[in-house]
């Protein structure tokens, strides 16, 4: 249960209710008229006087302000964490320190590739970024949905997210990596090759937001009183588990419900059912930085868990909606570098220069240095310091004294030493070089590729082959097609040859030595311990008469399905209501589907027939209630069954992967 939520209490401060109140213009001036502008004679030209006109348009004019450069599209909710217990042996954080502390967080999800209004479904990888709010700072964890990155050094950044977003000459695809440049640049930046497998993986088509795994990518430090530190990477679970679409519906999905993941956490959390994470955090000692067969600052790496296994610390629960999309969900402004003390960073270069990026960004999108007064940016801390001025300041500073040191405010607002709270940097010892060079321990780019790759399951490898034929299929340069392959090549063989084929390239694989050793880390694997769950699945339930519906309608919303009634028409069917048409409805909406009636008319009857074989094609859960409605090829095939209580078995599995070889 949620306790008093600090934030949400600063929040309401700011929050304003329009409804029954008199117009006005921002000066609070009560207007006699909106639809009109002030002219010269009803049919003459409107007149520089009109303040009222000239406020309300220049607002709009000015309502745009430029969208992420990444992570454009996203979508965001407030909650809680709660502590699970002490964690002061590994971290001074304080909103880790005893067993059930809550802290209020705000997380927005997104996609990284596309622009502000591109589809929640295509295939990326999906931000997860945290604002903790608390009492000693706003800490901020900005990770993804995949352990891994593109690159190894930020410098490469601007050049990767160049060849991902669409093509300068044309702006052609969006919110895709299926085209030329993207290609071009894994093949000639082949420290991408391991986050290219998770990426043509299911993970990067994820079912919703409230079912994937959320990782800080990048190797931070936990620091505890006695300054004794450990590396970490941090990892959320999702109490759901793990569970994607495939890609066919993803696609669909794309055009009839663009929203689909936005839509999905909003009702979600409306209806009560919160999303829930646990936070885990991985830890290596000081002293074992050497001990592994990779670098653990290299961010293209994960840390098997079964090799470093997972210490949870405590679990995030979301149970608001924002009140208003642009003010929280545009305005939120993330950064790496906002820690508490018991964070602290690793050399990481990847996270060295994000640490750089995300206030630099945040200047031209929320123009100016005064984003942190933004209501949702706010720590619900107080915090003081000589800042001044700028654009849109909103805070009054009272007083003479804007430096430090002073003595006519008894030189305050003063540094405060670690021991009262103050941050110190960990006190690592560094010494080297100056050199432009990429570390040794960061040349193996296919190990833990393949570690990947030999870690699927035979469904897993079949979607990720399907994807690579997809992705590079669309290519338009042969050449870089032939460069793909041969990388592939250092992953697997069979996963090269068969994309050589299906690609029409012919690539000179056999010259790169195959490698035999088949290490694996099942943990990555989404479908060796699916989590099986039907609470929040979606149902559409095909009926034709409401009164022999009810009881079945009623036993499903028992089991926590969310339930939607497809008919010919939609309001009242007997006792109840048909919220959907077979064209306002799509089976690809649905994680399963119950059919409980045969129309007559032909023309409606073939829309069920069209409904079920796309349910049936994504091998969801089919449900009948008697063997006249479904057609008898079907009824045979895995996950498509008889009765309700068969159903709500057969919904628990995600997708019937075993029926494409079933039938057909
Ligand atoms: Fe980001 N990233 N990033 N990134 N990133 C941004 O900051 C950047 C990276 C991530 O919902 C930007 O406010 C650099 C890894 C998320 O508001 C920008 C590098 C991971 C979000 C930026 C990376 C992320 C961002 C754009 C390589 C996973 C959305 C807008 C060195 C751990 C946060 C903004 C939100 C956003 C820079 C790589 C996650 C430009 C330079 C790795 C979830 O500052």
């Amino acid at each position: 249960m949620e306790q008093e939520n600090k934030k949400k209490q600063q929040l309401e401060d700011y929050t304003v209710e329009d409804r029954d109140k008199a117009l006005t213009t921002n000066q609070g001036l009560k207007m006699s008229e909106d639809e009109f502008s002030l002219k010269v004679g009803d049919r003459g030209p409107t007149i520089m006087e009109d303040f009222h006109f000239r406020e309300k348009m220049t607002h709009f004019d000015h309502e745009r302000i430029p969208e992420r450069v990444v992570h454009a599209r996203g979508t965001a909710a407030h909650g809680y964490f709660e502590s699970y217990g002490d964690a002061s042996d590994i971290t001074m954080a304080k909103f880790l320190s005893e067993k059930g502390k809550q802290t209020p967080v705000f997380v927005r999800f997104s996609t990284v590739a596309g622009s502000r209004g591109s589809a929640d479904s295509v295939r990326d990888a999906r931000g997860f970024a945290t604002k903790f709010y608390t009492e000693e700072g706003n800490y901020d964890l900005v990770g993804n949905n995949i352990p891994v990155f593109f690159i190894q050094d930020a410098i490469k950044f601007p050049d990767f997210v160049h060849a991902v977003k669409p093509e300068p000459h044309n702006e052609i695809p969006q919110a895709q990596s299926a085209h030329d440049t993207f290609w071009d640049f894994v093949a000639n930046n082949q420290e991408a090759a391991h986050m290219v497998m998770w990426h043509m993986s299911d993970r990067s088509i994820p079912r919703s937001y409230r079912m994937m795994e959320g990782f800080g990518v990048n190797t931070y430090r936990f620091v505890n009183e006695d300054g004794v530190a450990h590396f970490v990477k941090l990892h959320w679970k999702p109490v759901l588990g793990v569970h994607s679409f495939v890609w066919d519906e993803a696609q669909k999905i794309a055009g009839k419900d663009p929203d689909f993941h936005r839509r999905d956490l909003y009702d979600a959390i409306e209806q009560g059912n919160y999303p829930e994470y646990e936070l885990a955090v991985q830890l290596i000692p000081e002293e074992q930085e050497f001990a592994f067969d990779f670098d653990i600052l290299d961010p293209t790496k994960i840390w098997p868990e079964e090799q470093v296994p997972l210490r949870k610390l405590g679990k995030m629960t979301l149970n608001r909606n924002v009140d208003n999309f642009f003010a929280e969900t545009e305005q939120v402004a993330f950064h790496v570098g906002h820690v508490v003390p018991g964070i602290d960073f690793s050399n990481d270069p990847l996270l060295q220069g994000r640490l750089f990026s995300y206030t630099d960004t945040q200047l031209i999108r929320l123009g100016g240095p005064n984003f942190h007064e933004i209501p949702i940016n706010k720590p619900v801390c107080p915090f003081h310091n000589n800042q001044r001025d700028g654009y849109n300041r909103q805070t009054i500073n009272r007083g003479q004294v804007s430096y430090h040191k002073n003595s006519l405010q008894n030189n305050t607002p003063n540094p405060v030493p670690r021991a009262n709270g103050g941050y110190e940097h960990y006190q690592e010892k560094v010494d080297g070089r100056k050199i432009r060079a990429r570390s040794q321990g960061f040349e193996d780019h296919f190990s833990q590729a393949r570690l990947f790759w030999n870690s699927m399951t035979p469904i897993e490898k079949e979607h990720i082959m399907k994807a690579f034929c997809f992705e590079v299929g669309k290519v338009q340069s042969m050449d870089i097609r032939k460069q793909v392959v041969e990388m592939v090549a250092h992953i697997s063989h069979d996963l090269a040859k068969t994309l050589a084929e299906k690609v029409g390239v012919t690539a000179t694989i056999e010259t790169i030595p195959e490698e035999t050793e088949m290490k694996q880390s099942p943990a990555v694997s989404m479908y060796t311990n699916p989590i099986r769950f039907v609470e929040t699945k979606k149902v559409a339930v095909i009926i034709q008469k409401g009164e022999e519906a009810k009881p079945l309608i009623e036993a499903l919303e028992a089991a926590g399905i969310v339930v939607e009634i497809v008919s010919d028409r939609q309001g009242t069917l007997g006792d109840v209501i048909s919220d959907h048409t077979f064209d306002t409805a799509s089976p690809v909406l649905y994680d399963g589907l119950i059919v409980a009636t045969k129309f007559e008319d032909a023309l409606t009857q073939r829309k069920v027939e069209t409904f079920i074989d796309e349910v049936y094609n994504h091998y969801k859960a089919i449900g009948y209630t008697d063997e006249d409605v479904i057609q008898v090829a079907y009824s045979k095939a895995p996950g498509v069954v008889k009765g309700l209580e068969a159903f709500i078995d057969a919904l628990a599995t995600d997708r019937h992967f075993d029926r494409e070889y079933a039938i057909g």
